[in-house]
């Protein structure tokens, strides 16, 4: 009999025995509320849609003139690993050699697996610097408008108001929870790095036994746990911030908003008044107008706004929020409101970003660093906001607007990607594929056949974690995990690690990128930043061999002080915030000088692009994250699998649109607008506002035709329907979160999805040996 070894996921830490043929998965004996995504772990040990050999696609390897424009339409042809070695590096010195780093695109955004040796960002970041750099991107699809609006608001992302609130403080002092986006029970379940204690619905239980309020302001009613009864605010999506204007006004108008406060902690607030109450547009942001947008009602408005001035009042703003046309106004508008309520700094009160997005936010600190992989220094100044890949491709040498700088897209020549999956995370799939056919070669490191490995021309096959030893360890999470090797590789997989020292060692590179390290020794070197900071602070601090064998250790927290908010509260100037003024940015000269008209110097309303340009198409589609995955990983998994119908995607329609267009439960529709179109299979349900349709991210990306110009997605990929727009040009995030469409019944002979089965290979005995040159 195996033992049950340790391991961990970013969907929660557990043990797994791998005996006749069978993966068992138990979760860790210490969490409260492990999640189901564990349950498409098993299917990794065996499934066919697992890389098993180096691939090259035909039209590539033989050098076809026009071979890129095949992309994703051609066959593919498994090399043995010393000709796939050959074939990178001699590609990779002709890159390099006739066009230098800046014609390299390493951005390679994705969420890999959790791991702090085996993280694929890290090595493929590591492994392009040694080679002398790359084009790299900034930011990210879950937050890019946030991350650039926050700093100049609040000061750096990820200080101020992420460090400010917790669970614990909700818990024991919020009277009122408004939750604009929610706080989805099932993005809780997932943490990048690993996640060893689920504890967000014991936390909203305690504080609602308390006696603490919820407000969810949301399209779809289960984007809060529904024991906690909420009351449900269905707003129109993309509409919050016209809510959130009605609040402020009515806050104005009653003379509830807290002029002391605005006067101590914020600048600019006379000039965001004169917006709201109509004297420089000679519009009043009343609860009136607000409710015809955001279909609020008026008194609800009014009553909400008495409320949150009344209570001890905590403002949470989702990310989904900012990912969408104008994101950056939710996120300040935010924290103008509760700027305005004057309770930032105060226990359970104020703001906070994102909290609910992912487990470990709300949690304590930890005090010791974790180990980390030291990627060196890229010279290349090159970079794309992460969610303009598609542009850049298409658009070598164009400008584009960023933070207050105007920039070039590069011209790139190769593409390398490790651990993401952009034929999942980005939007308009259909001119992604285009944007895919200009690179001149495309290499990915891929554990199963995704979209995005059948868009490469070389396709190299990853290890997942189960098949290696690593660390596991994430921000705010108390355990770290020893992961053990659970079973051996898949096929011919190797570690990226390996893939890329081999690489390395073809190029003469292998000791810069090793550092003449094994993976078992990397292991150790990378453990001692933790057990050093242990020990300095007079904590038990095992050796590496000693954490191994126990399986976790135990890391301390930092106390809760409530952070910088409470500091600043306290006394603003021994405390000020790290903005120009020092203060809250309810103004920004900063912004304002960019003279930008597509975000301001504060907060306002710009109504959605989608709206304008998409009236044709009624229905909004929610395009948010699924609670039957982590993205697009494991998709092939038994969970994940258990939710599909008729092997599609489910997609939600409230019953009476549903009805309106003879649409009845489990029938497959397809969804479309003008950029394309997706078959998915009805769940009718009245937790979707009328006139809102659902449709989770992270279904694999599989065309009807894989050479026509503009394909449907036969297994129901939202991403072929949204658009590919920046949220402004101040941060140029990602808009992927809704859209609008039109939905009917499919009627024609249904489509096998094939995506998810074993890849067929073209025979390679006529090939000729070497690639012919470009
Ligand atoms: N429409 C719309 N689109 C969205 C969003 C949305 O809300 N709406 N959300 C966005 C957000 S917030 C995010 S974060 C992105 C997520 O986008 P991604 O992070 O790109 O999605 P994942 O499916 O996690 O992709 C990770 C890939 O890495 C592979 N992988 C796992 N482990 C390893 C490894 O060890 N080595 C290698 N080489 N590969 C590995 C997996 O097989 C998988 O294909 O999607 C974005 N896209
Ligand atoms: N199970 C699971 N959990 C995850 C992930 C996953 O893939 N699977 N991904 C993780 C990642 S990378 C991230 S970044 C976070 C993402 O965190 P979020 O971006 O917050 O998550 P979403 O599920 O995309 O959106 C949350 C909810 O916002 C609501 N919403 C959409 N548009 C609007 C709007 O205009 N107004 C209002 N008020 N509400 C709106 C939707 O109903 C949606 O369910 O989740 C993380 N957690
Ligand atoms: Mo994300």
């Amino acid at each position: 009999m195996n033992a049950f070894k340790t391991h961990s996921s970013h969907w929660g830490a557990f043990s797994g025995r791998y005996e006749n043929g069978k993966l068992e998965i138990r979760p860790h004996p210490g969490d409260p509320h492990p999640s189901p995504l564990l349950g498409n772990l098993p299917a990794i040990a065996d499934s066919p849609a697992r890389v098993r050999r180096p691939a090259i696609r035909r039209g590539w390897l033989e050098g076809t003139p026009g071979h890129a424009a095949k992309r994703g339409a051609d066959d593919y042809l498994e090399v043995s690993w010393p000709e796939a070695e050959k074939l990178v590096a001699k590609e990779l010195q002709r890159v390099y050699g006739e066009y230098g780093p800046r014609a390299v695109f390493g951005g390679s955004y994705g969420w890999s697996s959790a791991g702090r040796f085996h993280h694929a960002q890290s090595q493929i970041h590591r492994f392009l610097n040694v080679l002398g750099g790359y084009v790299r991107s900034v930011n990210t699809y879950s937050s890019g408008a946030a991350m650039v609006v926050i700093p100049h608001v609040l000061g750096p992302y990820d200080q101020f108001d992420r460090k400010s609130v917790t669970w614990d403080a909700i818990e024991r002092s919020s009277e009122l929870v408004v939750a604009f986006g929610g706080m989805a029970i099932k993005n809780a379940d997932v943490h990048g790095g690993g996640i060893s204690t689920h504890v967000v619905r014991q936390k909203l239980t305690g504080a609602s036994a308390r006696g603490a309020r919820f407000i969810l302001v949301s399209p779809l009613e289960d984007d809060f746990p529904a024991d906690l009864s909420a009351e449900w605010l269905p707003i129109i999506p993309g509409t919050d911030v016209a809510l959130m204007l009605g609040l402020a006004h009515v806050l104005v108008g009653e003379d509830l908003h807290d002029r002391p406060f605005l006067d101590r902690y914020t600048v600019g607030y006379d000039r965001f008044e004169d917006y709201l109450l109509g004297r420089t547009d000679g519009l009043e942001k009343s609860p009136e107008w607000a409710a015809d947008i955001c279909g609020i009602g008026v008194e609800v408005i009014k009553d909400l706004a008495r409320k949150m001035a009344r209570a001890r009042t905590l403002i949470t703003v989702s990310h989904s929020l900012q990912r969408a046309d104008y994101g950056e106004q939710p996120v300040w508008m935010g924290i103008v409101l509760a700027a305005m309520l004057g309770q930032i700094g105060l226990d359970g009160g104020g703001y906070s970003y994102s909290l609910g997005a992912l487990g470990n936010i709300g949690k304590h600190q930890l005090a010791v660093p974790l180990p980390t992989l030291n990627q060196f220094r890229n010279p290349v100044t090159d970079f794309i906001p992460v969610a303009r890949i598609a542009d850049m491709l298409l658009n070598p040498g164009e400008e584009f607007h960023y933070n207050g700088q105007a920039l070039r897209y590069p011209d790139i020549r190769l593409v390398y990607w490790a651990g993401g999956n952009p034929f999942h995370h980005h939007q308009d799939i259909n001119r992604l594929r285009s944007a895919f056919k200009r690179p001149e070669t495309i290499i990915v490191h891929e554990t199963a056949w995704t979209s995005t490995a059948r868009h490469a021309d070389i396709v190299l096959p990853a290890t997942t974690t189960l098949e290696r030893d690593d660390i596991g360890a994430a921000d705010r999470d108390e355990l770290m995990i020893a992961m053990k090797k659970l079973i051996e590789p898949v096929g011919e997989a190797r570690d990226d690690y390996e893939i890329f020292a081999a690489i390395a060692r073809r190029l003469g590179k292998d000791e810069e990128f090793t550092a003449n390290r094994t993976s078992r020794a990397w292991l150790a070197y990378l453990f001692e930043t933790t057990r050093k900071a242990l020990a300095d602070g007079g904590h038990d601090a095992p050796d590496f061999e000693a954490f191994w064998e126990n399986g976790e250790l135990r890391l301390p927290l930092k106390p809760e002080d409530g952070g910088p908010a409470r500091a600043f509260r306290h006394d603003p100037s021994a405390f000020p915030l790290q903005t120009p003024s020092g203060k809250i940015e309810i103004f920004s000269q900063t912004i304002e000088d960019f003279g930008y008209d597509d975000c301001g110097g504060h907060p306002r309303w710009y109504p959605p692009r989608s709206e304008a340009d998409e009236s044709r198409y009624p229905l909004h589609l929610v395009c948010n994250q699924p609670h039957q995955r982590l993205h697009s990983q494991l998709d092939y998994g038994d969970f994940s699998r258990s939710t599909k119908i008729k092997d599609r995607e489910p997609v939600r329609i409230n019953p009476v649109d549903a009805a309106e267009r003879g649409i009845s439960d489990g029938d497959v529709v397809r969804l479309f607008n003008a950029r394309g179109s997706c078959l998915a299979a009805a769940r009718l349900s009245a937790t979707v506002r009328k006139g809102v349709m659902q449709l989770a991210t992270g279904a694999w990306f599989e065309p009807d035709d894989p050479a026509a110009g503009t394909a449907m997605c036969i297994h129901g990929n939202p991403n072929i329907l949204t658009r590919d727009v920046g949220t402004s040009r101040l941060a140029q995030g990602s808009t992927g979160q809704i859209t609008k469409i039109e939905v009917e019944r499919f009627a024609g002979e249904l489509p096998p999805v094939r995506i998810l089965e074993r890849m067929t290979f073209a025979p390679s005995a006529d090939r000729s040996g070497d690639r012919k040159p470009l």
